[in-house]
């Protein structure tokens, strides 16, 4: 039988999620479970300085609502997890849903921006946009995590 190959994902559990810790493990445990079967391979809690929180956000800067994005990104922890899956970049964001959560409530309820999401910008979730993306973040998160030995080791378990 042909096995589709994994693919790894950068997420974010933004501090809206992280402040309340029994919200944060339901989602932990939902992401693992049944249907959206997601491996955590790495997990970090974070607290960023606000120059980090501009420099993650450097394409948004100038728009109306870059410096309540970055004040909200530096409030408080946030949890960085590299999920890996079959289509992980696609499935993960199929799973949080669009990015205003009013919007997701009308158009994909059930995700977890519908669900937890509290407005525009307090979101609770990013998840990497494509492939090259996912590198860059992943890099930037987990600068120890080696990619392409990753790959190597999945491929010798398939
Ligand atoms: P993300 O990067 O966090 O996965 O979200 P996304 O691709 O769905 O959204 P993007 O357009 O990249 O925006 C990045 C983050 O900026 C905040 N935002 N606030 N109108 C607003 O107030 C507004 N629009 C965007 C959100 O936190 C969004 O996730
Ligand atoms: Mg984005």
């Amino acid at each position: 039988m042909l096995k589709l190959k994994k693919q790894l994902t950068l997420a974010l559990l933004k501090p809206d999620i992280v402040v309340n810790p029994t919200i944060r493990n339901q989602i932990l445990h939902k992401i693992q479970s049944h249907p959206h079967s997601f491996t955590i391979v790495e997990q970090k809690d974070i607290l960023w300085k606000l120059a980090q929180a501009k420099a993650f956000y450097k394409a948004h800067e100038g728009r109306f609502f870059f410096e309540r994005l970055c004040g909200f990104m530096t409030s408080g922890k946030f949890t960085a997890l590299i999920l890996a899956r079959e289509d992980a970049i696609h499935y993960w964001r199929q799973l949080i849903g669009p990015t205003h959560p009013c919007r997701a409530r009308v158009v994909a309820p059930g995700t977890l921006r519908a669900t937890y999401g509290l407005t525009d910008t307090r979101n609770s979730f990013h998840g990497s946009d494509s492939d090259d993306t996912a590198k860059r973040e992943i890099k930037l998160f987990f600068p120890d995590f080696d990619i392409d030995e990753w790959k190597t080791n999945q491929e010798i378990h398939d």
